[in-house]
């Protein structure tokens, strides 16, 4: 963050007050690299952990195109309409490369932004692995305290995104399309596995039939793949034109209750917090440790070791751990 200090006290009350530009300030707070901005981010979630409330997470993933961004203006509009508050975190990949978070995602939600309950965010993913934006799990937090019902969750489904998204959600919604070949379009099986409704997207117009089809052909694959009883619904979808939108939030709505009822919601977020706490420790330790330039530099000329196959990546990381634990006070 730039320009004056922020007193997270302030922003906390404001965002649970429900004032929408402190909630974007404060996911921007929370997002910052800067070492300086550290402190306040973590007063800001201190202060507003007593006011979360729970709010239903939904992860929307899929491949580049698939229709992500149109289904949730779609379902958040339909959710929005019905006095639900809504909140989206568009995690965008493409900020990978220009290295700073692209609007794009607004422009193809344009009727939900200008809803007066709804708050959208693109996030940049900050490189981390898996176009799930470093701190997109305090920005869920943030957005609960400041009174949202719904979370949607924005992810392109490739490389390593599938187990980080299904991390932060009660239900990973997945979007596929029909006849793009039998590779399941570049999704790992991992993500297939993973997801707890399949929707067989843009199912209209000419493309009707081959969706209904591969609806069909995809629908045996899951069944086989956690077994009949225990299998997840696909079901057929159109954004465009709104068909089986509100069927899919029936079905979505009926994991969340039945969730809630058996307990399995809680059991899930337990395990998702245990392992956010765990990564965190990984990623903090080695931010610290690249805190110092010269460990920093050591571990430039790690990393042009290892590209260069002069260095093992084990003996690099062991090289590094020593130079780092002999600088760390006892
Ligand atoms: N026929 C049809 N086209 C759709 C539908 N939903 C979206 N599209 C089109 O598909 C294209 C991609 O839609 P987006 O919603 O931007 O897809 P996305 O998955 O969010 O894309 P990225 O964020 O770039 O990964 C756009 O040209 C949409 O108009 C649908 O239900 N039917
Ligand atoms: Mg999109």
């Amino acid at each position: 963050m730039s320009g004056p200090a922020v007193d997270p006290q302030q922003l906390a009350s404001q965002l649970v007050a429900g004032d929408r530009q402190a909630l974007a300030r404060a996911i921007t707070l929370v997002e910052s690299s800067r070492l300086a901005d550290w402190q306040a981010s973590e007063e800001l979630l201190t202060a507003i952990l007593p006011t979360s409330k729970s709010a239903a997470r939904i992860g929307i993933t899929g491949i580049p195109g698939v229709g992500k961004s149109s289904y949730i203006e779609a379902l958040g509009c339909m959710l929005a309409k019905a006095g639900k508050r809504v909140a989206v975190l568009a995690i965008d990949p493409s900020s990978l490369l220009s290295g700073g978070s692209i609007l794009g995602d607004k422009t193809r939600m344009e009727e939900l932004a200008r809803m007066e309950h709804a708050f959208i965010r693109p996030s940049p993913s900050s490189g981390a692995l898996g176009g799930v934006g470093r701190r997109s799990r305090e920005a869920i937090l943030l957005c609960e305290a400041a009174g949202y019902d719904l979370i949607l969750v924005e992810t392109v489904g490739v490389g390593q995104s599938e187990s980080s998204i299904a991390d932060m959600v009660d239900c990973l919604v997945l979007l596929m399309l029909a006849g793009t070949g039998d590779d399941l379009q570049g999704i790992k099986r991992g993500l297939l596995e993973l997801a707890d409704l399949l929707l067989m997207h843009k199912a209209d117009g000419e493309g009707l039939e081959a969706a209904k089809l591969a609806g069909k052909q995809l629908q045996a694959a899951v069944n086989i793949l956690h077994g009949a009883e225990n299998s997840r619904p696909v079901l057929n979808c159109s954004s465009l034109e709104g068909t089986g939108v509100a069927e899919s939030w029936t079905e979505i709505s009926r994991q969340l209750e039945e969730g809630e009822r058996s307990g399995a919601r809680q059991a899930r977020r337990q395990q998702q917090d245990l392992r956010w706490f765990e990564q965190s420790v990984g990623a903090l330790i080695q931010e610290r440790v690249l805190a110092s330039s010269e460990t920093a530099e050591h571990f430039t000329r790690l990393r042009e070791a290892v590209l260069a196959g002069t260095l093992h990546a084990t003996q690099a990381a062991r090289q590094l751990a020593a130079v780092a634990t002999q600088r760390l006070p006892s």
